[in-house]
């Protein structure tokens, strides 16, 4: 069975992807190897890019299985390890969580890391300027996500409430827009998706495989 082998993932330490891939791998429970690559890097070897064609973050590697993108490493984690099961059972709840996640990516994930996390926090924190344009644009484009995410999240109801892949996609997305203060004060102006956050925040796992600031 794959489980023998311990899976690798290759990331780069600041990533949300890889983030979100470490944060699944532990909720699951499941030792891994880490190999660390930045993306970000004019010329990304070409023995990276024969895993990734993209050149992107994360892949992992479990044997002979090469897997990248975040959402079918997420998938393949929960199906193909023992552990807690973190995809709902029944329709409604299933494609709820497959909407969420979706809304991250196709939505969340530009003007929340690209634009305000980026360009607000990340650059700057490196000596390098962040365009504050960006910054400006991304929160625009932010109000509209997190409404819709405010509508969406399941608010954990009793003690036992354990995340699904939708909550482990999304929190280091709101992890990393609430590291500057306008994110903060946004999502605070939504009750449900600040619960939510709250609650996905305050987990071991989530705040064991925080990468912190640069
Ligand atoms: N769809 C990909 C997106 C991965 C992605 O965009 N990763 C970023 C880091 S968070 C990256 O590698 N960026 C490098 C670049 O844009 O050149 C996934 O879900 O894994």
């Amino acid at each position: 069975m794959a489980e023998t082998t311990t899976p690798i993932l290759h990331g780069y330490r600041y990533s949300v992807y890889a983030w979100i891939a470490r944060l699944v791998l532990r909720e699951k429970g499941v030792a891994h190897g880490w190999r660390e690559i930045d993306p970000f890097v004019p010329d990304v070897p070409d023995q990276y890019r024969a895993l990734h064609p993209f050149g992107r973050v994360p892949v992992l590697v479990h044997g002979d299985f090469v897997l990248y993108e975040t959402v079918a490493i997420a998938r393949y984690v929960d199906e193909a390890f023992a552990g807690p099961a973190l995809q709902p059972l029944g329709a409604r709840a299933r494609a709820r969580m497959q909407q969420i996640v979706s809304v991250a990516d196709s939505y969340a994930y530009r003007p929340l890391i690209r634009q305000v996390f980026a360009h607000g926090v990340f650059r700057p924190r490196l000596g390098r300027l962040g365009d504050v344009a960006e910054v400006g644009a991304g929160l625009d484009a932010a109000a509209t996500v997190l409404d819709a995410l405010d509508r969406l999240v399941a608010v954990p109801d009793h003690p036992e409430w354990t995340p699904t892949l939708a909550d482990l996609h999304l929190a280091p997305m709101l992890g990393y827009f609430t590291a500057l203060a306008e994110g903060r004060a946004m999502l605070a102006r939504l009750p449900r998706l600040s619960d939510w956050f709250a609650a996905v925040a305050a987990r071991a796992a989530y705040r064991e495989t925080e990468p912190g600031l640069p």
